[in-house]
C-alpha cells in the first residue's frame, strides 16, 4: 500500500527507530590538506596530476569543512538529521602511514562532540579512498602489509573516539578502490594493472576483517562494511547475456558480500579472475578473518546495469552497447546497454525498483544481518536563483528511492536506516566539482551553503511532514 492509498505521512511508513542521515567523505569536503600535520594521500597526488580530473580541480579546499564543520552541523540541525556519516582522513591520523599524529584526531574528536551535543549520531567510515601516499609508495593495496597498516589505523581511531562513536564502517566501496584505482586507472592511484587490482580487492577485504577485529576488542558499537551494489540485468534472453550477468554481478556484488557472509569468495568468480592472475595472494587463513561477524551491511545504491556479451550492437539491446572497459578484470568482452530509463547527470539510469529488489535479494542471500542504505543520491545540474535551488529531479529521485525502501520493509527486509548522498555538493572524484550530489548547494566562490529543495523535502520527511 502506498502513502497516497492511505494518506499517511511518508515517514510513518518507517519504524520509529529508523535512522535518517546524510553522508560525506573526508577528501571530498575537508580541504585543509596541509594543516595540523596531515600527510599527502593518493588523491592529493592524483588530483594534482594534469589530465586526471575532468575540470582540472582538486580537493585542496573542497567545501572547507575542516574549518566549517560547525556551520555544517548547523545545516544538519536545520534539516533535522539524526545521523551524520563522515570519514576520517587516514593521512591526517598517520601522515606517513604509520606514525600517529594526535592533532589529526583532535579534529574528529571536536566534530564528534559537536554532533553529539546537537543530538546527531556520528557514523564513522574509516576508509573512503584516501590512502596515505607513503603506503602507495610502498606498493599500495596490492601489498598485503597495507591491510595490517589499516588495522593499526583503525585501532588508533577507535582508541580515541570509541567512547563516543557507536557506528563504524570499515571500508567504503572496495570495488571502486580496487578496480577504478588499480585496473581502469580512473581513480587514484591511477594504475592500470589488472592482476594487481585483484590483489588490491583481496587486501581491502582482509583490511576490513582485520579492522573489524581491532574495533571489536575496543568498542561495543556496530561494525559494518560499505558495498556498492548494482542489480545486473541481461539485455536479451541469450545464454551469452546470462553469462555476462553472472560475471558482472560476480565481480560487482557477490565477490565482496560472499566473502563476508558465506565464508569465502564465490567459486565461479574466482574461476573468472584466475584468467587474469594466479590468485596466490589469497591464503586459506584469510577467509575466517574476512568473514568475522558484522552488525550491519551498509548498502550504497545509485543505479542498475544491463549487460550483453554481444557487443556488435546487433543484439536486442535498445541502444548501442558501450564496452564495460577495464574496471571488471577479465570481462572486457562484455558491454553495457542503456534501456531508455531516465538518467541522472552522471548518465546513470534511475531505477528505484532496483533498490527495492536489491534490498530484498540481500536480505534473502545473506540473512540475519540488518541492512542500512549508507549512500543514495543523484547529481543534476543545479542553479541558484534568488537564493533558491529548485532541484525537482533530485526531489523525485529521493522520494522514489524512499518509497522503494518502504516497499522493501513491507517485504520484511531488516532495513534500519538511510543516508542521503550527499549532505553537501563536493569534490566528485575524477569529475571534480561539476557533478553536484548535495541536498545542500555549495557556492564554491564563497563557500555559502544553501539548502536545496531536496534538502527541504528531506527535512519535511524526517519531521514527518512529507506527503506524496
Ligand atoms: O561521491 C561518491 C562517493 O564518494 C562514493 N560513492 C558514490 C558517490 C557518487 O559517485
Amino acid at each position: 500500500m502506498t502513502e497516497s492509498d492511505t494518506g499517511v505521512h511518508r515517514s510513518e511508513m518507517f519504524p520509529t527507530d529508523f535512522v535518517w542521515g546524510a553522508a560525506t567523505s573526508a577528501y571530498q569536503i575537508e580541504g585543509a590538506v596541509q594543516e595540523d600535520g596531515r600527510g599527502a594521500s593518493i588523491w592529493d597526488t592524483f588530483a594534482h596530476t594534469p589530465g586526471k580530473i575532468a575540470d582540472g580541480t582538486n580537493g585542496d579546499t573542497a567545501t572547507d569543512s575542516y574549518h566549517r564543520w560547525n556551520q555544517d552541523i548547523e545545516i544538519m540541525k536545520r534539516i533535522g538529521l539524526q545521523a551524520y556519516r563522515f570519514s576520517v582522513s587516514w593521512p591526517r591520523v598517520q601522515p606517513n602511514g604509520s606514525e600517529l599524529n594526535p592533532a589529526g584526531l583532535d579534529h574528529y574528536s571536536r566534530l564528534v562532540d559537536g554532533l553529539l551535543e546537537s543530538g546527531i549520531q556520528p557514523w564513522l567510515t574509516l576508509y573512503h579512498w584516501d590512502l596515505p601516499q607513503a603506503l602507495e609508495d610502498a606498493g599500495g593495496w596490492p601489498e598485503r602489509d597495507t591491510a595490517h597498516r589499516f588495522a593499526d589505523f583503525a585501532a588508533h581511531v577507535c582508541d580515541r573516539l570509541g567512547d563516543r562513536v557507536k557506528n563504524w564502517i570499515t571500508v567504503n566501496e572496495p570495488w571502486c578502490t580496487a578496480f577504478l584505482g588499480y585496473a581502469s586507472g580512473e581513480h587514484a592511484p591511477g594504475r592500470r594493472e589488472p592482476a594487481a587490482s585483484i590483489a588490491a580487492a583481496h587486501h581491502l577485504m582482509l583490511a576490513h576483517g582485520l579492522a573489524t577485529s581491532a574495533l571489536r576488542t575496543r568498542s561495543d558499537g556496530n561494525i559494518g562494511v560499505g558495498l556498492n551494489f548494482y542489480p545486473v540485468y541481461p539485455a536479451s534472453g541469450s545464454a551469452g547475456d546470462a553469462d555476462a550477468v553472472r560475471r558482472i554481478d560476480g565481480v560487482q556484488n557477490r565477490l565482496f558480500a560472499d566473502a563476508i557472509f558465506r565464508g569465502g569468495y564465490p567459486a565461479d568468480v574466482l574461476a573468472d579472475l584466475a584468467e587474469v592472475t594466479d590468485l596466490d595472494m589469497i591464503r586459506d587463513s584469510d577467509a575466517p578473518i574476512i568473514g568475522a561477524p558484522i552488525d550491519m551491511l551498509c548498502v550504497n545504491y545509485y543505479s542498475r546495469f544491463t549487460v550483453t556479451a554481444d557487443n556488435t550492437g546487433t543484439g536486442s539491446a535498445s541502444a548501442a552497447p558501450t564496452d564495460v572497459g577495464s574496471a571488471w578484470p577479465g570481462n572486457d568482452h562484455i558491454s553495457f546497454v542503456a534501456n531508455g530509463l531516465p538518467q541522472t547527470g552522471m548518465g546513470w539510469e534511475i531505477d528505484p525498483g532496483g533498490l527495492r529488489d536489491m534490498l530484498i535479494r540481500l536480505s534473502r542471500d545473506y540473512p540475519g544481518v540488518p541492512l542500512v542504505v549508507t549512500e543514495n543520491g543523484s547529481a543534476f545540474e543545479d542553479t541558484l536563483v534568488d537564493g533558491r535551488v529548485a532541484d525537482d529531479k533530485r526531489v523525485s529521485y529521493l522520494r522514489d528511492h524512499v518509497d522503494a525502501m518502504s516497499q522493501a520493509l513491507a517485504a520484511d527486509v531488516p532495513l534500519t536506516g538511510y543516508f542521503a548522498w550527499s549532505l553537501l555538493d563536493n569534490f566528485e572524484w575524477a569529475w571534480g566539482y561539476n557533478k553536484r550530489f548535495g541536498i545542500v548547494y555549495v557556492d564554491f566562490e564563497n563557500q555559502r551553503r544553501i539548502i536545496k529543495d531536496s534538502g527541504l523535502w528531506y527535512a519535511d520527511l524526517i519531521a514527518g511532514r512529507a506527503m506524496s
